[in-house]
């Protein structure tokens, strides 16, 4: 068993409710199993701001599913939820499901860079984490409450529980 987390990000239609749907699509997976769900939060873009605020949350999951196979389930959920690929480095998305950490790996390849890249630099991934693994090791940066003081908040609010 490996603990994986997983980011989750929403900005287009009923956002609340895709990130929701979501997670109970997570609890779905086979071989896993949802332990620990953050806020709901809301966020302004990074990226280009011409388009809606995001929703954004992160999950951990006990799983016995290699990160592949997990991308290949997440990918799925994102396409059950109408995700098309447009193409538009980005830009706005129904749902965006990133594994951000599984265990304590590092690698690199074509599908998944582990942990995701922009873990560190992005406030609504970092102060969801913060919210429930303070003390999260992230491999090659250190841990969580210590990377929160160069990422300042940019606008971030709790808005619901999951
Ligand atoms: N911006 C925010 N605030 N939240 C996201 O989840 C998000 N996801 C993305 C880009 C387009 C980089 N911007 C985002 O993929």
């Amino acid at each position: 068993m490996t603990t994986a987390w997983i980011g989750l990000g929403a900005n287009l239609g009923d956002a609340v409710a895709t990130v929701r749907s979501a997670l109970a699509a997570l609890d779905r997976l086979p071989g896993s199993r949802r332990v620990v769900t953050s806020s709901l939060y809301r966020s302004r873009p990074l990226g280009p701001a011409d388009q809606p605020d995001y929703i954004n949350a992160v999950a951990a999951l006990e799983t016995d599913l290699l990160a592949s196979d997990l991308l290949s389930h997440l990918q799925r959920i994102e396409a059950d939820h109408g995700r098309i690929r447009s193409g538009l480095r980005w830009g706005p998305r129904t749902l965006d499901l990133d594994i951000l950490l599984h265990g304590d790996t590092i690698s690199s390849d074509a599908r998944l860079t582990l942990p995701h890249p922009g873990l560190c630099q992005r406030p609504f991934v970092l102060y969801p984490l913060h919210e429930v693994a303070p003390q999260l090791a992230i491999p090659g940066h250190g841990v969580v409450q210590a990377l929160l003081a160069g990422c300042p908040p940019d606008g971030l609010d709790v808005i619901a529980s999951a």
